[in-house]
């Protein structure tokens, strides 16, 4: 037997024997491009591996309890992707003036290892310390949009795809690529230039809505965001309605085909990959972006969200399931950035997602998996600041806005705590403020609640 053989049987056991005394656990940090996925983590990072005291993580009980030893970073299982980038993310936290690390381009993972005293069990048994592993991913919030792809053929995919460009909030941004297809032959014989011109000119068009008109749905997510396929033929397609006889050396059965080569290629391997083997996840909510946007791209945001929630495998995982194939136990809801509103207001960001998750919240909770749901801010951006007008104590915010060069104090508007029908919405909307972040004068970060989710998510790991 071959040396790389018996070490990957070794590998194995370890890894199983990992998993049987549950020092292990791959977490899923999921949501929509711009949620905070890389804020979060380069915060998760931040207060493991430098602010963990009880004073800043009193939620955490491994660290209240004064159990926790150290957290570092340790080389990452996978060779094959980039490491995160968790240094560069800080650089840009507390460079001067602080900025927000970039939007993410390319997958890339992290391991960390957290070295504790166990409590209690078979661990505190064998050992006076125990380290618990945790497995991060990170990647382009754009191809986890591509996962819905995978449950639709290229006719109901066309379908939905030009809904979308025909929404009155996008038609300006998609004129051009409307035109073209109007007077494109779907079954004239294959015309690999056309296709090429016109495959260009509505990835421009994704760009364009991706930029000013926001839709949840983007896809193909890596016509936004390449990766390694920039300029590959495979993304050479576009949405089409379908002829009425669909002749088989046809332009659309030309489109229909690299359609389902990209599902194959990209999006399955994807999700292979890196998408089935989570033992536990956050879902990162921007509610107060989605509120901003108004009501059409809050239901759609909403939407996008519970179909996404699809493609995560979900139940109890006992001893044996674990071993093969994990499945998510716990699962937490976060209203992110919930720096940009008062204290006051974080109740109802959280009461508002509950209800916009509700329905697939009961149905896993019934299947077993442990919810909750909280807002919280991975990096604050902003202070509290009670200003006090005609004897009334107003919760305010003050940060500097992102868009302008002067710090402000701000009272931003209550949030609803349930979802808004269209005539419920307010006339004037929801103006809430993106701010730059800011950090101690020291460069440490700031956060809310980032305490309470980590209890959540690995407490009982670390019993
Ligand atoms: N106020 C506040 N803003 C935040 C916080 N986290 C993220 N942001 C803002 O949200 C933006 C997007 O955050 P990212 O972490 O890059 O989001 P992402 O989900 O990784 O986005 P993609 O990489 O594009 O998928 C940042 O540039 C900030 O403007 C937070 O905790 N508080
Ligand atoms: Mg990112």
């Amino acid at each position: 037997m071959s040396y790389s053989r018996l070490d990957k049987i070794k590998d194995k056991a370890k890894n199983t024997l990992q998993r049987t005394l549950d020092s292990h656990v791959t977490l899923a940090v999921t949501g929509l491009s711009g949620s905070g996925k890389t804020a979060f983590i380069t915060a998760l990072v931040h207060q493991l591996s430098e602010q963990a005291n009880d004073k800043n993580l009193p939620f955490f009980r491994v660290v209240r309890e004064g159990r926790h030893i150290a957290t570092t970073q340790i080389p990452q299982k996978a060779l094959n992707i980039p490491t995160f980038a968790y240094r560069q993310a800080m650089e840009s936290l507390q460079q001067q003036p602080p900025q927000w690390p970039q939007s993410t381009k390319r997958i890339n993972t992290l391991r960390l290892a957290m070295r504790y005293r166990p409590q209690r069990g078979l661990r505190a048994q064998f050992s006076d310390t125990a380290t618990l592993t945790i497995d991060l991913i990170d990647y382009p919030g754009e191809w986890l949009m591509d996962l819905p792809m995978l449950n639709m053929d290229f006719a109901t995919w066309s379908e939905r795809q030009l809904r979308m460009l025909n929404a009155s909030v996008r038609q300006a941004h998609a004129s051009e690529f409307l035109d073209k297809l109007h007077s494109f032959d779907a079954n004239a014989p294959t015309n690999e230039a056309q296709l090429k011109a016109l495959s260009n000119v509505y990835a421009q068009t994704l760009h364009a809505i991706k930029t000013h008109a926001h839709a949840a749905n983007l896809q193909p997510g890596r016509m936004l965001i390449p990766g390694e396929l920039e300029g590959a033929p495979l993304l050479a397609f576009f949405p089409c309605a379908s002829p009425q006889q669909i002749n088989e050396s046809s332009q659309y059965a030309q489109l229909e085909a690299r359609f389902e080569a990209y599902k194959n290629q990209v999006v399955k391997p994807f999700y292979k990959d890196y998408f089935c083997r989570f033992d536990r996840q956050v879902v990162l909510v921007d509610l107060l972006q989605a509120l901003k946007l108004g009501p059409d791209i809050f239901a759609e945001q909403a939407e996008a969200i519970r179909e996404l929630l699809q493609f995560f495998e979900y139940g109890k995982s006992n001893l044996l399931r674990r071993l093969f194939s994990p499945n998510i136990d716990k699962l937490l809801f976060v209203a992110n950035k919930a720096d940009q509103v008062g204290v006051n207001y974080h109740q109802d960001l959280a009461l508002l997602l509950h209800d916009l998750v509700k329905s697939k919240a009961n149905e896993l909770t019934f299947a077993g998996v442990e919810i909750d749901t909280m807002a919280m801010a991975a990096v604050c951006a902003t202070e509290n600041k009670t200003v006090t007008e005609k004897g009334r104590a107003m919760h305010c915010i003050y940060g500097k806005p992102l868009s302008e060069d002067n710090w402000l104090t701000y009272l931003p508007p209550q949030p609803p705590r349930h979802v808004l029908s269209t005539q419920q919405w307010p006339a004037h909307g929801f103006d809430f403020i993106d701010f730059a972040p800011m950090p101690n004068d020291n460069g440490t970060l700031r956060h809310m609640r980032m305490d309470h989710a980590l209890e959540f998510l690995l407490g009982d790991k670390l019993r």
